[in-house]
């Protein structure tokens, strides 16, 4: 059954109209439901086009219960960013089946993604097939803790626009350039347009990103969607900033 959203074929049509994409991205062990609904309303007057649900750390459950109260509030796609197989839940409209393809975990290469079929077989979740590259930020991320994988170097622009292109040629549907939550520093904007010159497919950029000048920088330099979570959790007065 093909799944009412259709996101992926989405993202593709209104990357070829010229439109840039925000992602809301939205921690199950950081958002409290009390706060959602407020949260919500900010979140449905801006120009936020998807809602990004995941984290390192979840506890059990806590994914479909949030995606179940966000889906009152809002007709966003909602898309699983999961940390783990135990975040995926059929509330959600889409997955990014994430490979780590920056390192060299096999877990986090093919093992998690066995073990999520028996959740997705039946599902009626768009599985998107996602290349992960976790790029160096200046300090070390949850990504790296939990996937025991270390970042690419930010200096080593060539390895990672030649990753991404790796992912590409392995069947990948979108490439995301991850500086880390709460990043120092987002992706630096050289490295994502070296990497979008090599790319045909959609390119997702997310991690460290608080202002709209680096929102729009990141657009600027090739980004078509990209991820912000830490800004809105601490400051929800972000999402009027984006409007001005
Ligand atoms: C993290 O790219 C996302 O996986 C978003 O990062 O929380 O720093 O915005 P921030």
């Amino acid at each position: 059954m093909t799944n009412k959203k259709e996101v992926y074929r989405r993202v593709i049509e209104s990357i070829s109209k010229g439109e840039k994409l925000l992602a809301v991205l939205i921690d199950p062990d950081k958002m409290m439901l009390e706060g959602l609904s407020d949260f919500m309303l900010k979140l449905n007057q801006s120009v936020a086009t998807h809602i990004f649900v995941g984290g390192s750390i979840v506890s059990e459950n806590a994914t479909e219960q949030l995606v179940i109260e966000i889906k009152k509030h809002t007709s966003l796609p909602i898309v699983l960013f999961p940390g783990d197989v135990s975040q995926i839940t059929k509330e959600a409209d889409a997955l990014l089946f994430l490979s780590l393809i920056s390192g060299d975990n096999p877990e986090y290469l093919i093992g998690k993604h066995v073990q999520a079929v028996s959740k997705l077989k039946g599902s009626n979740l768009e599985v998107i097939s996602t290349g992960y590259i976790l790029i160096e930020n200046g300090k070390q991320t949850a990504v790296e803790r939990v996937t025991k994988t270390t970042p690419i170097p930010r200096e080593h622009v060539q390895k990672i626009a030649d990753t991404a292109k790796a992912g590409e040629w392995l069947g990948m549907q979108l490439m995301y350039l991850e500086a880390g939550s709460g990043a120092l520093h987002p992706v630096p904007i050289e490295i994502i347009s070296f990497v979008k010159q090599t790319l045909k497919i959609p390119l997702i950029v997310g991690g460290g990103i608080r202002t709209k000048t680096q929102l729009e920088n990141a657009y600027k330099a090739g980004a078509n969607l990209v991820v912000i979570g830490t800004a809105f959790e601490e400051d929800e007065r972000f999402f009027d900033e984006l409007k001005a």
